[in-house]
């Protein structure tokens, strides 16, 4: 089956010549993202220490759809230099990265020492984006959690876990914070939750039995809650920090980047309709809630009962308004369908919501398939989201910190052939179609980051799947290649 019907490839042929970035405001910052541990390699070199997807992929290797790590991944902690190139040439303002937790503190915490060597390494990295014009937007955590911290309490199951983010966060600001004037705390603390506790499909890899019988341990009706509530209050711990100690001097911003798939009630009925919104708490106002207003949504509180943590009152004052800036992750949206009866047996976060997420309706589906099986184009869907957004959450500042789609790695195609990506470039001129008009409607977007840079490695996809506008080539020494989407981009951008 092709991915795009061809009605939809002779569109992306024939995008509109006269929409380009001019069609944003003055200011608005167009860039693409990345994050440590899919991009850097160099797991053993110059003094980094393991993180937990070290330990996932090399202990259950099976967990990976092709057997994969990180360990050389696009070997960008070698070749940072060209990759700016690349990003230059396209015309872009901005690039996301994150910082490799133990790469700069190779045991998690202050007391085993700094890493020089890791430090270096992003200073680099951040001098050569300025010295090219691009901004770095820095994510503080992107998932690596030092394996370390794991073994001693847990991670983020522990409360301890807030302390030590603090240290993190606060060894960044004092290194970086003179020259990175955008800072991401978390990426997608439901992700790394719902997947690492619930599913186990990620690092941790933890779940109930019933889940998966090869999660070694876990809980899934209990911990995923647990994490993303220390996840919260590590974010607003980092943020209180810098509010109080670095914001003045270093006049930069801060945030945290939750994703949210939109969701499309099943049918016109009272009960689906009402589905679609709780599944949109549980994805999104799980975060956004506590953010706002200082308490997880009331549909949470409702179904999930006393397995939701609390806060207590300085906490939620704590998280309430922690941020200056909201970044929004978006790929795809669902049909949500009401579950009428609650499973009194196996509980789970994912049965908690008492919502059936469908990418399909009577055997249509919702947009065409990328090679990931939950991704499904739907581009007016990042229109309704950031309206949502606006709406529901008191019209915060955004970035929309990632978008994009991905093609089959496949192996016996010609170079010329691999590099011919129309679905992607198809996707990318719908969505920003949609988030022109969005911005046209009153939402205060102030950036748009497109995932990603580089093919990389997909967590539990491994290498299996691309996400690059920039082609790598794993067969020969990595060498990088601009897709089609990436000339288009770079028309774009610089028309
Ligand atoms: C987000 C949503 C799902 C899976 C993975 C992500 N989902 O609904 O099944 S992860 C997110 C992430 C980045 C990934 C990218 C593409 O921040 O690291 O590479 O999206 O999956």
């Amino acid at each position: 089956v092709s991915l795009f019907a061809s009605t939809e490839l002779a569109i992306a042929n024939h995008v509109s010549p006269s929409f380009t970035r001019s069609s944003f405001p003055a200011g608005f910052v167009f860039g693409t993202s990345s994050s440590s541990y899919q991009y850097e390699g160099a797991a053993n070199e110059d003094g980094r220490g393991p993180s937990i997807w070290d330990t996932f992929t090399h202990k259950y290797p099976d967990k990976i759809a092709d057997e994969s790590n990180g360990d050389v991944a696009d070997d960008f902690y070698h070749r940072f230099k060209d990759d700016v190139r690349i990003m230059k040439e396209m015309g872009m303002d901005a690039f996301r990265f994150s910082i490799s937790w133990s790469r700069v503190l190779p045991r998690g915490k202050l007391s085993g020492g700094e890493n020089i060597k890791g430090i270096s390494f992003y200073n680099n990295l951040i001098n050569e984006l300025l010295s090219n014009g691009l901004q770095p937007f820095v994510t503080i955590f992107h998932w690596d959690l030092p394996q370390a911290l794991e073994d001693e309490y847990g991670g983020f199951l522990s409360p301890r876990i807030a302390e030590d983010f603090k240290d993190f966060a606060q060894l960044c600001f004092k290194e970086f914070g003179d020259r990175v004037k955008h800072w991401i705390t978390i990426n997608e603390p439901w992700t790394y939750s719902s997947m690492g506790y619930d599913l186990g499909t990620l690092a941790p890899g933890r779940c109930s039995k019933w889940v998966n019988g090869a999660c070694p341990a876990g809980n899934s009706a209990i911990e995923p809650y647990v994490v993303a509530h220390y996840m919260l209050l590590s974010h607003a711990t980092a943020v209180k920090l810098y509010k109080e100690k670095y914001q003045a001097s270093q006049k930069g911003k801060i945030g945290i980047t939750n994703v949210c798939h939109w969701m499309v009630p099943y049918s016109r009925t009272k009960s689906d309709i009402n589905a679609a919104k709780r599944a949109l708490d549980f994805m999104f106002g799980w975060f956004m809630d506590p953010l706002t207003n200082g308490d997880y949504p009331h549909s949470m509180h409702t179904l999930v009962g006393i397995r939701l943590p609390k806060f207590s009152k300085r906490q939620s004052l704590m998280v309430k308004g922690s941020f200056d800036f909201i970044g929004v992750n978006y790929y795809t949206s669902f049909y949500v369908a009401n579950i009428p009866i609650a499973n009194s047996v196996n509980i789970s976060y994912s049965t908690d919501s008492l919502a059936n997420l469908t990418s399909a309706r009577n055997g249509v589906l919702i947009g065409p398939q990328a090679a990931s099986s939950w991704l499904h184009a739907y581009p007016r869907g990042i229109r309704d989201l950031l309206i949502y957004t606006k709406i529901k959450y008191n019209n915060p500042t955004i970035y929309v910190t990632e978008n994009g789609i991905d093609e089959v790695n496949n192996n016996t195609l010609p170079l010329k052939q691999a590099l011919k990506d129309p679905m992607r470039i198809d996707y990318y001129y719908r969505h920003l179609l949609f988030l022109s008009r969005a911005i046209k409607e009153g939402v205060n977007v102030k950036g748009y980051f497109a995932w990603s840079l580089l093919d990389n490695f997909e967590w539990s996809s491994g290498y299996a799947v691309r996400f690059g506008i920039n082609f790598i080539d794993y067969k020969n020494g990595l060498k990088r290649y601009p897709k089609q989407s990436a000339i288009w981009f770079q028309k774009f951008l610089l028309k």
